[in-house]
């Protein structure tokens, strides 16, 4: 039995246990994590539950929440399904059954009575949620038509080349069913919601949840594909104001300072790391939440921006993230006055703090 299809036994072991309420299942809001909510809730009530709700978990929010955990105790659930939000231990929602289907290094790891792990993070190549989603999906019941909606996840978070190269199994036969032009632009669409001011990614779940191919998004006259579309020119419209603003620099690193309420600092970080390939990017956006900036850094060069970032970290208050999630992909949520001190020790002027 290969690595995925024994996660998908392990689901499906799981799923039969689930009780008679609705089973809920919570995803992330970008395109791996939309396409596995749904690719989970479609097997799901194709494998006999009447209705499976899905809840995407927004900007801000975590299932691991006092807010959640009571949205989702006066839900009553059968069975509880959470993809691509990473794995803790602690019970989400204790005495329902729980699964957690994700791929990032577990933070912490819940006891058997807590939760099962469904986690890809130490399989070699390591999969995309939606790719276990699909496993899991397997395990139940026919899922071949929903093989696409793998794809979606491979593509948004490994690239059209790394998916490729990963999983030339997955991706080999849906590129004889649609092109790469429309698996990409599907993924293009469906990651747009999350970086709005609204930041809501209802309508991508909408179609996911009922489309029978890339195509339905991508060129559908339903409101939600008419939603996709608008959030993906709003998001464009706030890059390019960003992407004229100029860097700041203080030794090794480059600032560009930007204020938006759409979730631009990341890609605003990266577009740089092309043509200052020696410094670290910062993107940082003061405008995104108030009292607090946002920044990503991004580098061509250097190898581990987390240690970068905390060798030059400045006193961190309870409300301070700083230097979290990976190596060459990581930034923070940091309070305006945090922001000012890190800047002015980094060497910047008053041009780069926030007000
Ligand atoms: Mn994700």
């Amino acid at each position: 039995m290969t690595a995925l299809a024994a996660h998908g036994a392990a689901f499906a072991g799981l799923a039969a246990r689930f009780g008679p309420g609705t089973p809920v299942v919570l995803c992330h809001d970008d395109a791996d994590g939309l396409s596995a909510g749904a690719l989970l809730a479609r097997a799901l009530t194709r494998a006999g539950h009447s209705e499976t709700r899905v809840r995407v978990i927004g900007r801000g929010e975590s299932p691991w929440s006092a807010a959640l955990r009571d949205e989702l105790a006066a839900q009553t659930p059968g069975g509880l399904v959470v993809a691509d939000l990473g794995v803790e231990a602690e019970p989400i929602l204790p005495g329902v059954p729980t699964v957690l289907v994700d791929h990032h290094v577990p933070r912490s790891w819940p006891e058997a009575d807590a939760a099962t792990v469904i986690s890809g993070h130490a399989d070699a190549p390591i999969p995309t949620t939606s790719l276990l989603a699909l496993a899991c999906a397997t395990a139940l019941g026919r899922a071949d038509d929903l093989a696409w909606l793998a794809g979606i996840g491979l593509v948004g978070d490994l690239g059209e080349r790394g998916a490729s190269s990963d999983f030339p199994e997955i991706m080999g036969p849906l590129r004889k069913s649609y092109t790469a032009k429309a698996l990409r632009e599907a993924v293009s669409l469906v990651n747009a919601p999350r970086r709005t001011a609204s930041g809501d990614a209802r309508a991508a779940l909408a179609l996911l949840l009922r489309a029978s191919g890339p195509a339905e998004i991508v060129t559908g006259t339903a409101p939600e594909a008419e939603a996709l579309r608008e959030a993906r020119s709003e998001v464009k419209a706030a890059l390019d104001a960003a992407r004229r603003i100029p860097p700041l620099f203080a030794g090794p690193v480059a600032l560009i300072r930007c204020d938006s309420p759409c979730q631009i600092h990341p890609l605003v970080a990266q577009s740089w790391t092309g043509r200052l390939r020696r410094q670290v990017v910062i993107g940082a956006n003061a405008s995104f939440r108030a009292g607090f900036v946002h920044f990503a850094a991004r580098s061509a060069s250097e190898p581990d921006l987390i240690t970068f970032l905390r060798d030059r970290a400045p006193p961190l208050g309870p409300d301070d993230q700083f230097a979290q999630g990976h190596r060459r992909a990581t930034g923070g949520q940091v309070r305006v006055e945090t922001w000012n001190r890190f800047v002015t020790d980094l060497g910047f002027g008053p041009e780069a703090r926030a007000p």
